[in-house]
This record gives structure tokens, C-alpha cells and sequence, in this order.
């Protein structure tokens, strides 16, 4: 299909509640949101990053900037007939992985509707039950920990993640370990800590975590391994993990036995398609990572959770506990004791736009081609 028409928006994003992490808090949020068009058809992308570059270096503006720059340009007017091809063409670019991720998530949205099929049968899943978990940020205080805790857990959520930093981490889990002696529990770094810190690990292994996402830097395999040798916990690889190859390299060395998957850090589907089956040729689970997405991205989320190896549950909450009713979509991306369902609203995506609410929140609109 020709790319012959390219949308940007960057759009106003109010989450409901500060999401503070190792590496800053995430508020006020601006959300990039992307339409290609092609053969009367529109294909929906977003791009995951946020206002911190914490996480990433790639935030909304920066995202923007490299899509207008690099990006579209490669791209606009141009046939691909397949999302491999897309891909190929953008292999140039080093990183900027969420940028490109939006698009190659537009384009997929695009091939499915052509192909008048759900976006999760094109992808080769399996399912359209996803299980799904909450990851929970810093708290002012432990009790407000296990309030939040034990909030979550009655919503039904099947797993509850909770950010640690240094200094933040043995005291408020075993809180939450005492008050959820049953609920299974992981903890969630962004990268804070050193391999010299290894003693709050040995302690965290006591309290029975499914297993300790990112501990150690973001651009690090080595001394994961070491630490992971040190462990019971499965380390869980989310920053470190940008394509199949690192996931190849990091189970290899024993630097996790886990791997989160998130599109955008992985370039979209095909590259995330790629990490799964890595992941499984090495026993290793994966799941699906959250980036605070609005109904564009979670709907992404949600399709690729249907590939048969994420078998833990993801980070795609419900988008209400983000957005209240302010979600850019018409379906509500609820869960229902803690299940999120595929969404199956006509082919493709599965969700359609909310055009008046997005036109209120827009605060940079490009068009290119
Ligand atoms: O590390 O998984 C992370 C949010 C922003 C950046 C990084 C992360 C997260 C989350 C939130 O944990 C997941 C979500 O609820 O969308
Ligand atoms: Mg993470």
C-alpha cells in the first residue's frame, strides 16, 4: 500500500494521577497520535513516549521532530507491501524506535483493514482474553503503598507492579507482601540501582516477587547477568531490550529470564513479533509493557498481547484509571476482573476516533504529503 498521506497530532493528555518513577514523574502528559492515510483507508499509530527523557531520550517532542525530519520523508509516496518492507526502509535511522513504531503500527492498522481482518489474526494470535496487571508508582508514604495495593488487587488487576528507587524499595514491598501475602507482586527499577547494590536485591528475593524488572542501566546486559546469578527472583529486561538481537544476547548471557515487550521501544509489531519469539525459542515469558498509552496505543497493546508466549499479565490497565472519560477512542479499553478483551470494532485496530475530543486537545497539527 502507498503512504501517500501522513497525519501528526500532538494532543493534550491529562492523566489522573502523577505517575512518579525512578526517574521523574510523569504528568501533564502530550501524546503524538498519527493517521496514515492510503486507498481511503486511515491507519492509526501512537508514539509511546512521554514528557521525561528518563525513560528514553525519545520523548513526544523529539518523536515529533524526528518523524517530520527523518522519518516520514523516507516514507511519504512510497509503496511497501509489507511491514518488513516499511521497516527495511527506515533501518538507517539509529534509534528514534518510537517514532518509527507509530508508523509501522499505522501501517499494520492499514494492511488489516485492507485484508478486512482483525489486526491480532494478521499478527498470528492466539487469543482474545488478555490478562492484565496495574503497575503502581511511587507513593508518599508505605501506607498509602498498600492502600493503593490493596485498591488494585480489589479492582482485580491479576498482577501489581510497584517503582522502587534507592531507598524506596525492601520497606514498602514487605508492606504490601504482608498485606498481599497471595497477590503476585513485581518491582519495577527503571534502571536506578548498580551492581554494587546487590544487597537490596537479596532482600527483595525473600518476599516472592514473579520477578524485578530493569534493576541495573538502561543500555546493560553484563551486569544483569551477574546479579541474575545471584537470584532466585527472575530479572525482567525491559529498557535494555530494543530488538531481537538484544533479547537474543540477554537470555544468552542469563541477564533476565523475562522480557517486557513494548512497541515502541521495539520499533512496532514485526520487531516485537521478533523479541516473542526469541523469548520463547529460550522458555522465556514475555509481556506486555505499558507506556501510559491513550486508546490508540492500548488498542496496539492489546492486539499484540494475543501472540501466544505473553503468557504473564501486562501492563494494559484499564484506561479509565488514566484517563477517566477522556479517552481519544469510543470504545472504553476497560478491564473486567482483570481481563482486557481485544478490541473487534470492525477490522483492523478495532477502534474508531473520538474527532471532536481530539480536535479540543490538539495542540500541533502537521500534514505531510
Ligand atoms: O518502565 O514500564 C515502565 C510508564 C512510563 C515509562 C516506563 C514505564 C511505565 C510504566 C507504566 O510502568 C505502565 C502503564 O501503566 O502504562
Ligand atoms: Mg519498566
Amino acid at each position: 500500500m502507498k503512504i501517500e498521506r501522513v497525519e501528526l497530532r500532538m494532543l493534550r493528555a491529562n492523566l489522573k494521577f502523577h505517575f512518579e518513577t525512578s526517574f521523574g514523574v510523569e504528568a501533564d502528559l502530550q501524546k503524538l497520535l498519527l493517521v496514515v492515510h492510503s486507498e481511503g483507508l486511515e491507519g492509526y499509530g501512537e508514539v509511546t513516549a512521554n514528557r521525561v527523557p528518563g525513560y528514553s531520550y525519545e520523548t513526544s517532542k523529539v518523536a515529533w521532530t524526528a518523524l517530520e525530519d527523518y522519518v516520514l520523508p523516507r516514507v511519504i509516496g512510497k509503496e511497501f507491501a509489507t511491514p518488513a518492507q516499511l521497516v527495511a526502509a527506515l533501518e538507517p535511522i539509529r534509534g528514534h524506535d518510537m517514532a518509527v513504531a507509530a508508523l509501522e503500527m499505522a501501517f499494520w492498522d492499514l494492511l488489516a483493514k485492507a485484508a478486512h481482518l482483525p489486526l491480532w489474526q494478521l499478527l498470528g494470535g492466539v487469543r482474545t482474553d488478555v490478562p492484565v496487571g496495574a503497575s503502581i508508582g511511587i507513593q508518599p508514604s508505605v501506607e498509602a503503598t498498600v492502600e493503593a495495593a490493596r485498591r488494585h488487587a480489589a479492582e482485580g488487576y491479576k498482577r501489581l507492579k510497584f517503582k522502587i528507587r534507592p531507598g524506596w524499595d525492601v520497606t514498602p514491598l514487605s508492606a504490601v507482601r504482608e498485606a498481599l501475602p497471595e497477590m503476585a507482586l513485581t518491582v519495577d527499577a527503571n534502571s536506578a540501582y548498580r551492581i554494587t547494590d546487590a544487597r537490596v536485591f537479596h532482600q527483595l528475593d525473600e518476599l516472592g516477587l514473579d520477578y524485578v524488572e530493569q534493576p541495573l542501566a538502561h543500555d546493560d546486559l553484563v551486569d544483569h547477568a551477574e546479579l541474575q546469578a545471584m537470584l532466585s527472583t527472575p530479572i525482567c529486561l525491559d529498557e535494555s531490550v530494543h530488538s531481537a538481537a538484544d533479547a537474543r544476547k540477554g537470555l544468552a548471557i542469563g541477564a533476565g529470564r523475562v522480557i517486557n515487550v513494548k512497541l515502541g521501544r521495539v520499533r512496532g509489531h514485526l520487531g516485537a513479533r521478533r523479541v516473542h519469539d526469541v523469548a520463547a525459542a529460550f522458555g522465556a515469558p514475555v509481556w506486555c509493557g505499558g507506556m501510559l498509552e491513550l486508546g490508540v496505543g492500548r488498542a496496539h497493546n492489546l492486539h499484540m498481547s494475543s501472540l501466544e508466549n505473553f503468557t504473564l499479565p501486562g501492563d494494559t490497565a484499564s484506561a479509565s484509571r488514566y484517563w477517566g472519560d477522556e479517552d481519544i477512542v469510543d470504545q472504553v479499553l476497560d478491564a473486567v476482573d482483570g481481563v482486557q478483551q481485544v478490541p473487534a470494532e470492525g477490522p483492523g485496530l478495532g477502534v474508531t476516533l473520538r474527532k471532536d475530543l481530539i480536535e479540543r486537545q490538539t495542540l500541533d497539527r502537521l500534514v505531510v504529503g
